[in-house]
């Protein structure tokens, strides 16, 4: 295609970069016929000065463990952050984090916005392309990540620089929309945020006053500015996005303001440039339509039928700004760790790990085995002994919990566990969280993305709280740790409020998702083996309140075999079971305790413990077919959860003892009586099952 570009060589440089973004923006959806043009056409002013003048980032080095980092909260505006990507010349980073020498983002990527196996997908996604810092497109995402990005740039920096050595320092620049300051969680991260004083934390408000329905006037009337105010933050207004001067202004008085973080309340135009669009309230979730991106062009005094157009100088002008300022930072900053390495290599071993999401030498040393016991110890308690235990092998594990420390058993209790984070306190490793579990679970998040390994605990049925941070954390395949305890209704008296019955189902479902629930104190420990080697896998960990039996591990099989997600604990005399019953978490000493009676009986039973089907269902079909042979149809599955999914495990022949009502507020004895979780109860199915003509 011929294009004059004569019309061009009268708009400055800026404007030039700026409409390129926007033009790339509007291409790019009009192709795909679907997707966000106005929020980047109203934008590309804000990202570009952040990009340009502020943001230290090296296109070069995308993984620059130093790098500011940019969050586009508002993913649904997503080519204005893959033309960044794209016009920064950010090169590809593959699995083994080498640098490569094609583009993260082409310009045929661009053509291919929104299509199947490209990587621009209609949101930002981490794991798929170098340059997006975090997967938004889930409002009010973004912005809980940018507060966890935040709190580990100022724990990383309390913990590992030294006079002379900054190596930590970053900052993270968000730009988010009405509904990122709608969502519950935005508030939550904020009000964190702003607690904590956060001052390298900056997020730039797209205030376009309108959202999907219509004006945001129709859902929207406080004032945004003065509610940030009061969780403590600083606010700053740019009364119109075009004005570069403004933006570079607030985006200084960002930097020098040293107490707590920044709000800049940006005044925008969404379809900025579109003559119907921009003021109109009409839905804008849409392409402009051919005459639409026409008419935009020409107020862009851009050539109007020119497609995906860069103009001469765009790149140059990037390659000058960000690029030259990035990479001189970045060559300093490598230099100055190699002496940082010298003078202090364990600190730097360190950081490489983390960054690699490696695990220091010697991680499991020293951790707890418990002897057999019949009382026993709360699954919650030997996993806060494990943690602690695995903690001081690994100084980056590191976390916290929505305000249940004390029944999370999450508290980090040995010297140089260095108390709270806190303002004031950086260099703290137990974190409090506060009564915000959705923000706990954006942060988490936004802390693994920056490398350290973060974990978070609350009330096993206070996950639905949580639930689309888990869930981005499993589509991003990064390893944020939960430790859900309480986990059913032997927690008691606290009652049905409080008691999960559909939470084990939901995780499970999760693609992606670790849930181990272990069934003893020394299937806690290799619990928590399994779940400090993931790399690309959040997992949780789900406990019991109440006391379970430990194990006498010379009667039973090894808890090693949890690394298998399920293993047979007790077999038949000879290996061949009649009828096998299954069991996780506390239900498993139920099922040895009804297998001792079936015993007794002459019947021949096996018990296998599934603490986690997402281990058990990876393993070879020999294996599992050993463990649950096909030619056994007498099951009986026991879980104190709903029973939805279990019929996999015990078939058409099988019977499953579960939960398929709320509980109730009672002692968790006589819970466990009126819903039938009895070892009378277990022994009646297994016998049920035995009887069946069909399982003989
Ligand atoms: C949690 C969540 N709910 C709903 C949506 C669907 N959605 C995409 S954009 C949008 C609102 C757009 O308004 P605003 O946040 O002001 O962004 P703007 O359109 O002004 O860029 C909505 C509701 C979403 N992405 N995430
Ligand atoms: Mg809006």
């Amino acid at each position: 295609m011929v294009v004059s570009e004569q019309t061009l060589t009268h708009l400055s440089l800026d404007t030039l970069s700026i409409n390129t973004i926007r033009t790339l923006s509007i291409d790019a959806v009009q192709k795909a016929n679907s997707g966000h043009p106005g929020a980047p056409m109203g934008l590309a002013p804000v990202a570009y000065s952040v990009w340009q003048q502020f943001l230290r980032y090296d296109p070069q080095n995308p993984l620059w463990p130093y790098r500011d980092r940019f969050v586009l909260s508002a993913g649904h505006a997503s080519m204005l952050l893959y033309s960044m990507i794209y016009l920064a010349g950010v090169r590809k980073v593959d699995s083994t984090h080498k640098v490569l020498s094609e583009p993260a983002i082409s310009l045929d990527d661009i053509r291919n916005f929104r299509q199947l196996g490209s990587n621009t997908p209609g949101h930002p996604e981490y794991h798929l392309t170098t340059g997006v810092e975090t997967t938004t497109g889930p409002l009010g995402q973004g912005v809980g990540n940018s507060v966890g990005m935040a709190i580990a740039g100022a724990w990383l920096g309390a913990r590992y620089n030294r006079p002379g050595f900054d190596l930590f320092n970053f900052n993270v620049y968000v730009i988010c929309s009405d509904g990122d300051l709608m969502e519950g969680v935005g508030s939550e991260a904020a009000s964190l945020a702003g607690h904590l004083k956060l001052s390298n934390l900056c997020w730039l408000y797209d205030n376009n006053s309108v959202t999907l329905d219509g004006p945001a006037s129709w859902s929207l009337s406080e004032d945004v500015g003065a509610r940030f105010k009061a969780y403590g933050w600083n606010v700053v207004h740019v009364p119109d996005a075009n004005d570069l001067e403004a933006l570079g202004n607030a985006l200084r008085v960002f930097q020098q303001t040293k107490d707590r973080p920044t709000l800049i309340v940006v005044n925008s135009h969404i379809g900025y440039g579109s003559p119907h669009k921009q003021d109109t309230n009409a839905a804008h979730g849409e392409p402009l339509g051919e005459e639409e991106v026409r008419l935009s062009k020409k107020s862009y005094d851009w050539p109007e039928d020119a497609k995906f157009l860069v103009p001469d100088g765009v790149l140059d002008n990037f390659r000058d700004g960000i690029g030259r300022r990035g990479g001189e930072l970045q060559k300093k900053w490598a230099q100055l760790f190699v002496e940082y390495a010298k003078q202090f290599p364990d600190l730097a071993d360190q950081i490489n790990r983390m960054q690699r999401r490696e695990l220091p030498a010697g991680w499991d040393k020293n951790l707890p085995n418990f002897p057999a016991d019949a009382k026993g110890v709360a699954t919650r308690e030997s996993a806060g002994k494990v943690l602690n235990a695995l903690a001081q092998n690994i100084p980056w594990l590191i976390g916290g919990s929505a305000d249940l420390a004390t029944s999370n058993k999450t508290s980090l209790k040995f010297d140089g566990a260095g108390g709270d984070f806190k303002a004031g306190n950086y260099a703290g490793r137990n974190f409090h969280f506060g009564v915000r579990e959705h923000a706990m679970g954006a942060a988490l998040n936004g802390m693994a993305l920056c490398g350290v390994r973060p974990y978070g605990g609350t009330f096993f049925n206070f996950v639905d709280y949580m639930k689309p941070s888990v869930r981005l954390a499993a589509l991003m395949e990064i390893p944020t740790i939960y430790v859900y305890t309480h986990d059913s209704i032997g927690l008691g008296e606290d009652g049905p409020t409080h008691q999960p019955i559909e939470q084990l189902a939901s995780l499970r479902a999760v693609p992606g998702m670790m849930l181990i629930r272990p069934a003893d104190a020394n299937e806690v420990v290799e619990a928590w083996k399994v779940v400090t080697q993931l790399t690309h896998e959040p997992a949780a960990l789900v406990l019991s309140r109440q006391a379970l039996p430990t194990l006498d591990r010379t009667k039973y099989a090894s808890a090693t075999g949890v690394a298998k997600g399920g293993y047979i604990l007790v077999d038949a005399p000879g290996g061949k079971p009649e009828v096998i019953l299954i069991g996780t978490g506390s239900e498993v000493s139920l099922c040895l305790s009804a297998y001792e009676q079936l015993s007794s009986s002459g019947a021949k039973a096996r018990v296998v413990s599934l603490p986690s089907w997402d281990l058990f269902d990876r393993q070879s079909e020999s294996y599992r077919n050993q463990v649950l042979p096909p030619s056994v149809k007498a099951r009986v599955a026991v879980e104190l959860g709903s029973p939805l999914g279990w019929a996999k495990y015990v078939g058409d022949g099988g019977k499953v003892i579960a939960m398929t009502t709320f509980g109730a507020s009672a002692p968790a004895k006589e819970l466990m009586k009126k819903f039938g979780f009895t070892v009378d109860n277990v022994v009646a199915a297994a016998k049920e099952v035995m009887a069946k003509p069909a399982n003989k």
